[in-house]
């Protein structure tokens, strides 16, 4: 166990994630003590516990059947290979039934020289630094480095050379090179992005947008479009950008070569080493192209989660005397992030939350609408925020056809029932949500009408998942999957391609 937390994690957060791995277990044996009626369905206590799911460890043989393939060329494939012998699961009805794609993705990585440019975006006069970021990286966030992130125009521009930076962070898989050992090119820029002033900047502008957006998201996409819904992330920023962000680099497959929208269901920070990298990813990606960007809220977007779940530590660990300040502005951004989606395609229709129902609800999405979604754990009256617990915080279950008490204390279990009512009286397909493990990256239940989608492979450093992005074609009849192996186990055998015969220019078409 020591041995994977010194690999996966910084040893900032090793100690407190052992803490909590240890109040995991006893909250799980807890869980299961518990009696059903000690509680009634909607009691919520005031400190909720955090998932008991545990993925059982990922056998010898499904590690081995990811393979990493060094291509003649010098182009490095990782195919995340499934194989149904590999299953860690034994296979139900529910999922046999599962669409499965199996995963194919390009390395993204180029050669450590590429480091020399862009140049630095310069500060103005008054060393504000922000508007004169715009012309330089203007509808190009990998500046000189390559083909941009997206196609469309950005919305502000200020934050082009943020989106730059940490996309620059996962490139060269530096995220876990202490300070002392980046260049001073690095170290400058760490300082200048990683500041109190530039995340109040990039909150002061991701704020608006998300006020002005619905409890529901309504996102409609056409036939051209793809959406990528993608489940909890939890601070494993490598993963995100291998295997999540690369649905948009690989979009010369997209009809059209349209970019790719992408909706997170939450849970982005906390657990893992670094999520100070993917929010604020997010939030830049979110103010410079908002409809390209959605974001739902997890129970991780919260101040008394993510004050004890690692994202609090990591912020002062690496932004020192400022840590506490940015933590709580980012929070206060939480506080705005809109509660779920309805998601409209040509030929679907779903819903999409972090967590699942609540009988709050009453199958009347109406009541979802009216609420005050900032007020949440706080001026909200109880059944509104009942709604909001369970949205944020309920699983599917079987073990009741309609409602039950969460052993995570906050939240409840919804059964089959729930989950048809409300969809047939709601038109939708089926409800799409992320926040539990599950060894395949996602997992139908329900017959169909639940699926959960986990996006943070080998969850935790331990759990031997795999993780995977559910991706709607506006074409398409019925959803994809794409999983993928843990990037940092992949990179154990991972070696640098040779220098100059990468063919770095085409791996962000
Ligand atoms: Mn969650």
């Amino acid at each position: 166990m020591d041995k994977v937390l010194s690999r996966y994690f910084t040893k900032q957060t090793q100690n407190s994630l052992q803490k909590e791995l240890s109040s995991h277990k006893l909250a799980s044996q807890e869980g299961v003590a518990a009696g059903e009626s000690v509680l009634s369905p909607l009691t919520v206590n005031a400190t909720p516990k955090e998932s008991t799911t545990v993925a059982p460890q990922r056998s010898p043989a499904a590690k081995d059947a990811g393979p990493l393939v060094a291509a003649a060329a010098g182009l490095t494939t990782l195919v995340s290979h499934i194989d149904p012998r590999d299953s860690l699961m034994t296979p139900d009805s529910e999922q046999s039934k599962s669409p499965v794609r199996n995963a194919s993705r390009t390395d993204i990585f180029r050669p450590e020289e590429d480091d020399a440019s862009p140049p630095l975006p310069q500060q103005d006069a008054a060393g504000q630094g922000v508007s004169s970021e715009a012309p330089a990286f203007a509808g190009s966030p990998m500046g000189a480095h390559g083909t941009p992130f997206y196609s469309a125009p950005p919305s502000d521009g200020r934050f082009l050379g943020l989106i730059d930076f940490i996309l620059m962070r996962g490139q060269h898989n530096s995220c876990d090179r202490s300070f002392e050992c980046c260049t001073t090119a690095e170290q400058e820029k760490i300082k200048r992005y990683f500041s109190l002033r530039k995340i109040e900047s990039l909150c002061d502008a991701v704020t608006p947008l998300l006020i002005a957006e619905p409890n529901i998201l309504d996102i409609h996409i056409d036939e051209s479009e793809t959406l990528v819904v993608v489940g909890d992330i939890h601070g494993q920023f490598s993963d995100m950008f291998a295997s999540v962000l690369c649905q948009q680099y690989s979009r010369e497959l997209n009809p059209n070569r349209e970019d790719r929208r992408f909706l997170f269901l939450g849970d982005l920070v906390d657990r893992g080493p670094h999520s100070l990298d993917v929010i604020l990813l997010v939030f830049a990606l979110k103010v410079e192209y908002p409809r390209l960007v959605y974001i739902t809220r997890g129970n991780h977007e919260e101040s008394k989660t993510s004050r004890v779940y690692g994202f609090l530590t990591e912020m002062e660990s690496k932004l020192g005397s400022e840590g506490n300040a940015a933590w709580s502005k980012i929070n206060s951004v939480f506080r705005q992030i809109p509660l779920c989606a309805a998601v409209q395609t040509p030929h679907m229709r779903f819903f999409a939350t972090h967590g699942g129902l609540s009988p709050a609800i009453h199958d009347d999405i109406n009541t979802i609408e009216e609420l005050e979604r900032q007020e949440y754990c706080g001026k909200l009256t109880g059944e509104q925020e009942d709604i909001v617990n369970g949205l944020l915080w309920s699983d599917p279950t079987t073990d009741t056809g309609l409602y039950k008490r969460n052993p995570r204390g906050c939240g409840v279990l919804f059964g089959p029932a729930a989950s048809s009512t409300f969809c047939s009286r709601n038109g939708y397909n089926f409800i799409c949500r992320a926040h539990q493990v599950v060894n395949d990256g996602f997992l139908w239940r329900h017959q169909d009408k639940v699926v959960t989608v986990f996006s943070a492979p080998n969850y935790c450093g331990i759990n031997g998942n795999l993780g995977a992005v559910m991706v709607i074609e506006g074409t398409a009849t019925k959803p994809a999957f794409v999983q993928y192996e843990c990037f940092e186990d992949l990179m154990d055998d991972w070696k640098p391609p040779p220098t100059g015969n990468f063919p770095y220019s085409s791996c962000f078409m």
